[in-house]
């Protein structure tokens, strides 16, 4: 083959890859354009869930705020929870009104709650044994109740 048909196969196929080589660079471009769509719906929904965290924790610390109450409010507070009206809270009552407080381990601290201020042992808190659970809701629920 001769120099100058080497140089013109040559320069063909420089034309032929350079054809390609665009042909790559923008299909690539148009993956990154696509890549950082994806990155920005990506930071927007980071963005968003960061909000809702923000807003849950403020929400969380103006309810502990909201937690203060007396005794006499802890105890028309509970009632809302005796959702059967016999007067008593059963465990089950019980759990649901930690639950609603944001109190994790509501099953759990229902049965603390219950063993701790039924003194007759029936498994119920009656009206004369809320007090006891006036202290156990104290104590081991973190709501601050005022005398
Ligand atoms: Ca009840
Ligand atoms: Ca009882």
């Amino acid at each position: 083959m001769l120099q100058e048909e080497i140089t013109k196969e040559f320069e063909e196929r420089k034309i032929e890859l350079e054809a390609k080589a665009l042909e790559i660079y923008q299909a690539s471009d148009a993956d990154i354009k696509f890549s950082f769509i994806l990155l920005e719906s990506i930071i927007a929904e980071l963005r968003a869930a960061s909000m809702a965290i923000k807003h849950y924790a403020t929400t969380a610390r103006n309810r502990s705020v909201e937690g203060d109450m007396t005794v006499e409010e802890f105890k028309e507070w509970l009632k809302r929870f005796d959702v059967d009206n016999d007067g008593r809270i059963s465990r089950e009552e019980l759990r649901r009104a930690i639950s609603s407080i944001k109190v994790r381990f509501s099953g759990w601290k229902s049965g603390r709650g219950i063993r701790y201020a039924d003194a007759d042992g029936d498994g119920y808190i009656d009206a004369d044994e809320v007090d006891k659970l006036v202290e156990f809701a104290r104590t081991s629920l973190g709501i601050r109740i005022v005398s």
